[in-house]
């Protein structure tokens, strides 16, 4: 299969004001990678970095599309992307809350995991992130998954974006964030400062940045999260009533992370399997837990 390397007028789009002439820098380092046909995967070729070894071994776990398509990921994207199954689940999860939903902005998109099949249900989706590679690497891969003609990236620091009150006015329907974890030390200690070890800032001021977007937010975070000050932050943030939404997310059996979410709509629903109790203005028919399929 031919593979298209020029970085067209059409998908220099999808990279949110890298046509502008402040970013010609930015573009002409886009346009190389393209051109390079930068970090593309061998999928049988074993990687040399011992210390992603075990990522490549289940490397289908994380792209299905692995074998089939041509997929993109720094060395950094091995140890960070969401696992496909686990992204699906985020995806169909927030669809059946927020059924009206259009537009989800994914900060940090990394590789692109999260914000391929967040494109798979919702009409638009925009992904941020402050390195140019990876957004790269996410508009290759949604092109694997034939989603890139819904995905708008913008490069930039998403506490800078967030202090400047970027995509406040864009009407976000549901932000998901995914911020690095500090690497595969974040297991190192029992418990995960999500304070002092989150990055580039802790949990408080990047809860707080995703609030001013949308009202309904939902973070990925280490299995071993301090939940104490998730709960403390939910208060400090949103009132001594306010409520966060945890589940613990598997993938092949083994647990990855915890999804957090914020926002009425994600836990004021009646359960499928339940038949009596109060009816909400807001109840959702049926409520997706579902990881595979
Ligand atoms: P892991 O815990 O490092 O691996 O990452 P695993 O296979 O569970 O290891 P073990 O200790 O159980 O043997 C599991 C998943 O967590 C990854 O696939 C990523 O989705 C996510 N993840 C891991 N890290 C280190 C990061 C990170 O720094 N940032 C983000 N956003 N996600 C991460």
């Amino acid at each position: 299969m031919a593979r298209k390397t020029k970085l067209d007028r059409q998908q220099l789009q999808h990279f949110v004001h890298l046509s502008k002439r402040k970013y010609r820098k930015q573009r002409s380092a886009l346009k190389s990678l393209f051109k390079d046909d930068a970090y593309r995967i061998e999928p049988d070729v074993k990687v040399t970095d011992r210390s992603i070894f075990k990522y490549w071994k289940t490397r289908h776990r994380l792209f299905s599309r692995m074998q089939t398509k041509d997929l993109y990921m720094t060395r950094e994207l091995w140890f960070s992307v969401t696992p496909e199954s686990l992204a699906k689940f985020a995806a169909r999860f927030i669809k059946s809350c927020l059924p009206d939903a259009q537009v989800v902005l994914d900060v940090y998109c990394g590789g692109g995991g999260n914000t391929i099949q967040f494109a798979q249900y919702f009409q638009k989706v925009y992904g941020v992130d402050s390195s140019l590679e990876h957004l790269y690497c996410t508009y290759r891969n949604a092109q694997a998954y034939n989603v890139e003609d819904r995905i708008w990236l913008k490069y930039g620091d998403w506490p800078t974006m967030s202090r400047k009150g970027r995509f406040e006015k864009l009407q976000i329907d549901c932000v998901f964030s995914s911020p690095p974890w500090g690497g595969p030390q974040y297991l190192n200690s029992e418990l995960y400062d999500l304070e002092n070890a989150l990055q580039p800032r802790g949990l408080r001021e990047t809860l707080q940045g995703l609030l001013r977007v949308s009202e309904n937010v939902v973070m990925f975070l280490p299995r071993n999260s301090d939940l104490g000050q998730v709960s403390q932050v939910t208060r400090e943030l949103l009132g001594n009533e306010a409520l966060c939404k945890v589940i613990y997310v598997k993938d092949n059996g083994y647990l990855k992370g915890i999804m957090c979410f914020w926002g009425e709509k994600f836990y004021n629903y009646s359960s499928p399997t339940t038949t009596e109790g109060p009816a909400t203005e807001n109840v959702s028919p049926s409520v997706d837990y579902a990881i595979d399929g």
